[in-house]
């Protein structure tokens, strides 16, 4: 008896630590997080001055925090001189006024973080441009110095209850670096840019470093399901995680994975449109000089994933193959300064310029220049009235996170003309299908769809816009960020979940009570549970210690113990058909064998196993390209085991065959499943939680149910048993279970003692 009353934690079980649970109140605030501010402090000649900040983030972001309020944390773009009394006289009227709070960044790690690893290593990456990847060790320890002064400062301003929201590529690693200092803040992150391709993700320097500091958040949202799932991809294919479409585990706390599309505040475009002196001015000056002619309009940071210089080769072809638009056509290409200290953007420039000079010189007449450059930031009255004027707007991009160019454009079109044309590499391609979508890489092809915008007929025309607009106002950026938010505050609930689950200590004597006087069902898986993994499976044969545990508590009259393994029926059947009264589950469910019964029970006869021809030819070239791997075939499902194979290597491997079997079997009702140090293609139908339902037929309402397993597959289990069963995890990684111990041994001595536990009582 005294034994019983040891501490459970000796016996290696112990409560899951779980992460404590955000209570959300009414006055819960925001603090929103970003590189930049909305404000950019400028040097001039006589002081300091205040400038609105370019770029999409700041357009949209500032009219939700305008409605809805909040503290903005960011840098406010300089470096030198941080201590002159001017300047930061201006700082605190910015956070007095605006709720701005500026982050000093010290010279050399704004220059390197920012010039550096942010936007030559994560950008060029981030948007599937490796040839322009620039890394240096240095430009990295600026980006992790960034990142821990954001962190100090989100830590001085934060109070409980309130809502972290951290913005974009720049701060990568501030999630974690929060949940490090503040463990029950609600953080979620959102990326404005694309995620990239999981074959390109992988040559980005520090890369497992920015996952971890991602997964640090309680949300991770991207513009579009695509970004998502490459998300997902990448963190399964360089961290070997596997998550499901919408959340991701950490340990025991969840983190929820939303695609968010972002949006315009359409009313700073229509009230322009609508009332503006100025407006109306530009409009009324650039209708009467560009009668006549047929505008196109693109407006784009000079960024060289936006495609500008392939969309000025695409305009001259579109010029020289279409006599007829001689004359007739102007295209207005406004574009913004950015990034100019960084050598790529300014052979972008000259390139810019070069093509520029060489339209304008060979293609045009005395009476007619076709390309109107503008290399400048225009005021927005200036940018409504193009708005309204371009009969096609042109948005070329290779690559990009949304585009807001696009949806600014439709919101400038409430009767329904102006037609759009859309990269179908932007985000905004997504939701944007009525748009006429190019391949910017095309020159002819996209010369030919400007040809066929140009003379879209105006029902087409109207069918089009009208759709888009109505989708425009509808998803506008209140919309979006307030699904953040609720996502973020759900999120947040969520731990909750996993919290409320499981009890907070298993003691011995609760577990002895409830043991003794019931009537019990006990579930036990058996590789990596009772037994340890062997480096073949062959090779896992039931030690005695084992055959005698199983016989002592089958033997028991209150006892139905049953074995529920991946293992093949012949091979459970030659290893324990001896023991008296046990139960057998085989193929995680598919057959079953009642010790009453002579033979085994198939779960779903009629299930075919015709697919294996196709799925063995691929496991069989993963075998070939990796040793000491092989393949396993049982009744229902074909497995490739990596033990013996070198760790790293067998898990890069591993992760690639689920890729690749994800792809391949979408459609199917296979599945390729992780388990152990092996991929298993089987049906998605047997499954241990469903063989549950068979048991509990068999007998109903168990007092007292036990559950023991050590993967993925026990899951199913713990989730679909009753709340006062007993579960436990065997071994590391998250569960759902109520309990986990260290490994097999401890199981093992657990249920020993539980046996021993009865025979005390009867002999007392
Ligand atoms: P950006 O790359 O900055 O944003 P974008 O979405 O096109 O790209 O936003 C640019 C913004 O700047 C627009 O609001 C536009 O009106 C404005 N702008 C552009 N040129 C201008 C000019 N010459 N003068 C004045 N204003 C100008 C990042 C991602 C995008 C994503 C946004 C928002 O790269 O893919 O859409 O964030 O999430």
């Amino acid at each position: 008896m005294a034994a019983v009353e040891r501490d459970t934690t000796e016996m290696g079980l112990q409560p899951v630590t779980r992460f404590p649970v955000v209570r959300q109140s009414e006055d819960a605030r925001l603090i929103v997080v970003s590189n930049r501010l909305p404000l950019t402090l400028q040097r001039t000649e006589t002081g300091w001055a205040t400038a609105r900040s370019s770029g999409g983030l700041a357009s949209a972001m500032n009219p939700f925090l305008r409605r809805g309020g909040g503290d903005w944390i960011g840098w406010a773009g300089d470096a030198a001189e941080q201590d002159n009394p001017e300047r930061r006289a201006i700082l605190v009227e910015w956070a007095e006024k605006e709720r701005c709070f500026a982050v000093d960044l010290p010279e050399e790690v704004a220059a390197g973080f920012y010039e550096g690893y942010a936007n030559q290593t994560l950008w060029p990456v981030f948007h599937n441009f490796p040839s322009q990847l620039n890394f240096d060790a240095k430009s990295w320890e600026a980006y992790v110095e960034e990142n821990r002064i954001f962190a100090n400062k989100v830590v001085e301003r934060y109070k409980p209850n309130d809502l972290i929201w951290v913005h974009d590529y720049h701060l990568m690693l501030l999630p974690q670096m929060l949940r490090e200092k503040l463990p029950d803040a609600a953080i979620g992150f959102f990326l404005h840019i694309p995620f990239p391709s999981s074959e390109i993700f992988p040559v980005l320097p520090r890369r497992e470093e920015l996952l971890e500091g991602l997964i640090g958040a309680d949300l991770l949202a991207f513009q579009t399901h695509g970004h998502l799932q490459q998300f997902r991809a990448a963190l399964l294919r360089v961290l070997g995680m596997e998550s499901k479409i919408a959340e991701l585990a950490v340990g025991s706390r969840p983190v929820r994975l939303e695609a968010l599309p972002i949006g315009i505040a359409p009313e700073e475009y229509t009230q322009l449109l609508n009332g503006d002196d100025k407006t109306a001015q530009h409009y009324a000056e650039w209708v009467e000089r560009y009668r006549g002619r047929k505008v196109l309009l693109a407006v784009d940071r000079l960024d060289y994933t936006k495609g500008v210089p392939e969309r000025l080769r695409a305009y001259a072809h579109l010029l020289r193959s279409s006599p007829g638009l001689k004359e007739k056509v102007v295209l207005i290409q406004i574009a913004v300064p950015t990034r100019e200290a960084i050598d790529t953007y300014q052979d972008l420039r000259t390139e810019v310029n070069r093509l520029v000079g060489e339209i304008n010189g060979k293609l045009g007449t005395p009476d007619w220049t076709p390309l109107v450059y503008i290399n400048r930031s225009i005021e927005k009255s200036e940018l409504v009235g193009l708005y309204k004027l371009a009969d096609v707007c042109w948005i070329g991009s290779l690559r990009d996170g949304m585009n807001l160019v696009a949806k600014e454009y439709v919101a400038c079109k409430p009767e329904g003309d102006g037609v759009l044309v859309l990269s179908e590499f932007a985000g905004a391609a997504a939701e944007m299908g009525e748009a006429l979508l190019i391949n910017p890489f095309d020159e002819n092809r996209t010369a030919e769809t400007i040809g066929r915008a140009l003379a879209l007929d105006e029902q087409e025309r109207r069918l089009r816009m009208t759709a888009l607009h109505k989708r425009v106002l509808r998803n506008d950026v209140f919309h979006w960020g307030d699904r953040f938010l609720v996502a973020l505050q759900e999120a947040v609930s969520e731990r909750g979940r996993y919290a409320d689950t499981q009890p907070q200590r298993l003691r011995p004597s609760e577990i002895h009570d409830a043991y003794v006087h019931a009537d019990r069902l006990l579930i036990f898986d058996y590789d990596g549970t009772l037994v340890p993994f062997a480096r073949r499976p062959q090779q896992a044969v039931p030690p005695v210690s084992v055959l005698d545990l199983l016989n002592a508590m089958a033997a028991d009259s209150k006892n139905r113990v049953v074995l529920i393994s991946g293992r093949s029926p012949e091979n459970l059947g030659r290893w324990f058909g001896t023991v008296q009264g046990l139960w057998l589950v085989a193929e995680h469910g598919a057959e079953l064998k009642d010790p009453s019964a002579p033979t085994w029970e198939a779960l779903r006869p009629q299930s075919v196993s015709d697919w294996k021809a196709t799925v063995m030819p691929i496991l069989e070239h993963f075998v070939d390209r990796t040793p000491g791997s092989f393949v396993e075939e049982k009744k229902y499902a074909l497995v490739w085991h990596y033990r013996m194979a070198e760790p790293e290597f067998g898990e890069w491997l591993a992760n690639e065959l689920v890729s690749m079997l994800e792809a391949m079997l979408a459609e199917t009702e296979l599945r390729a499943f992780r388990g152990e140090k092996v991929i298993e293609v089987k049906p998605v139908w047997p499954s241990k939680g469903e063989v549950l339902e068979r048991l509990l037929t068999a007998y109903p309402d168990p007092d007292f149910i036990f559950a023991a397993g050590d993967d993925r597959t026990d899951e199913d289990l713990f989730e679909r048993l009753p709340e006062h069963a007993w579960t436990v995890h065997v071994g590391p990684g998250p569960t759902r279970a109520s309990f986990v111990t260290a490994d097999f041994q401890n199981l093992r001595r657990l249920l020993t003692l539980i046996a021993e536990t009865r025979d005390a009582r009867r002999a007392s």
